[in-house]
């Protein structure tokens, strides 16, 4: 359904513009007294604020949908139902947050009839295309073969096959999109000891990648998702960084291994992954969320703040420091990947970039010639502590200040809430009874 361009979209600026008058005053004056603090630390928050506005993190278009457990989902009022309106959502949000120009689609759940339309749709809005997402984790009316026994790793060619052309689809709308990068998760994995051959379905797998790659445009890349459990409860194909990596050294210099925060152990050091796969020239990008128990997919920043602040302090090392990468091309792509079950959608993914953007300016901060001294010279607690002054720096006027300057809102959740965006496409967007949504 190609729908037109009804009713209104977006936030009206004078609405942003009434909102940030009436705070300007007080940022300002925050902005200023927290230079004056950095300086005395030799560092320039003038600096810093550009960099927080040349952030960027890609939105997912399923993101904007509620989520759901396994058990229930409890739909919002006014929430998208159909791809055009999941951009419209995608737009707000980078209007009050300037933080999220591009959006990550799925495929087949937000298939494009007119891949060129939804293209100039997302154009007129202010907004791009990310890394595409193939879905061979379910099957969809009119397929030929089920995946209920795998996908790109299934014993039978005749599914693996299927699959493989899925991808290749996928890329071919990516294409029209202005898409440069193609994500492959699959939930193919056993439930039973026995079920299957590990290393026979790891080569399967790696056949199967070899099939995509060659379809690959000049110029992509294609990120290998990892994940250690589920749905596959037992043992999946592509289960952690080290396999991830040995694929994506298999396959070539176009093949990169994505790291999704929330697919490992939970007792996984994940900065430590990253430092890993920086050092062999093979981390390509996140999907960034958080969790206590598992793949929980809860907003990022909001269970651990801390593990985020060490992820982006390895990121801002690594290109500190261009001269410690094996790969000088560096430029990690960043997606937000939450499930929303509890939140407006809109407001987790705003608050969620922002805590993204908070690590980054934070790990920025950090002391490292200070930090290599301590190390250096095994001065372990001050070593930490260089660490930790950089984290409990409250950083909030600068990204303020981004915003702002950005043309954005300075309290973002806060200007949407005022701008009664919500209750307005609650009345345009009359719930459906089914809803495709879900998260990978
Ligand atoms: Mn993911």
């Amino acid at each position: 359904m190609l729908r037109a361009m009804a009713g209104t979209f977006g936030i009206p600026p004078e609405q942003i513009e009434r909102h940030n008058a009436e705070r300007r005053a007080e940022l300002e004056a925050d902005h200023t007294h927290l230079g004056k603090q950095l300086a005395r630390r030799g560092l320039d928050v003038e600096r810093l604020t550009t960099a927080a506005q040349r952030f960027e993190v890609a939105v997912p278009s399923w993101g904007v949908g509620t989520g759901g457990t396994r058990f229930a989902r409890f739909p919002g009022p006014g929430e998208p139902r159909d791809v055009w309106e999941k951009l419209d959502d995608c737009a707000a949000i980078h209007q009050l947050g300037r933080a999220t120009p591009r959006v990550s689609l799925h495929i087949p759940w937000d298939e494009p009839e007119d891949p060129s339309a939804l293209a100039r749709f997302a154009k007129e809005r202010g907004l791009a295309f990310d890394a595409m997402n193939s879905n061979t984790f379910q099957d969809f009316p009119g397929a030929k073969h089920s995946y209920k026994f795998g996908s790109l790793t299934h014993t039978d060619a005749a599914v693996r096959r299927q699959a493989i052309e899925h991808n290749l689809h996928v890329i071919r709308v990516g294409e029209k999109l202005g898409s440069r990068s193609i994500t492959v998760w699959i939930g193919d994995g056993g439930n039973f000891p026995g079920q299957i051959h590990f290393r026979a379905a790891l080569e399967r797998y790696l056949e199967s990648l070899r099939a995509i790659h060659a379809g690959l445009p000049a110029g992509w890349t294609l990120f290998l998702e990892h994940k250690v459990y589920e749905p596959a409860l037992y043992s999946t194909v592509l289960n952690d960084w080290g396999t991830s990596y040995w694929c994506a050294r298999e396959l070539g210099d176009q093949v990169q291994c994505l790291v999704d925060l929330g697919h490992h152990a939970p007792t996984t050091n994940i900065e430590l992954v990253v430092a890993r796969l920086i050092q062999f020239g093979k981390l390509g990008g996140f999907h960034f969320n958080d969790s206590k128990h598992g793949d929980d997919d809860l907003d990022s920043g909001s269970i651990q703040p801390f593990q985020l602040f060490l992820v982006f302090n390895e990121l801002v090392d690594a290109e500190q420091s261009r001269a410690a990468r094996r790969d000088p091309r560096f430029a990690p792509a960043y997606m937000l990947d939450q499930s929303h079950n509890v939140t407006d959608p809109i407001e987790s993914l705003l608050a969620s970039a922002g805590e993204l953007q908070r690590a980054f300016v934070q790990a920025s901060l950090v002391d490292r010639d200070a930090l290599a001294r301590f190390q250096q010279s095994n001065d372990v607690l001050m070593a930490h502590r260089t660490l930790k002054r950089a984290f409990t720096t409250d950083v909030e006027p600068i990204l303020a200040m981004a915003r702002l300057r950005s043309g954005g809102a300075i309290d973002p959740i806060g200007a949407f809430r005022a701008s009664g965006y919500r209750a307005r496409k609650a009345e345009e967007r009359p719930a459906v009874s089914s809803h495709r949504s879900g998260i990978v």
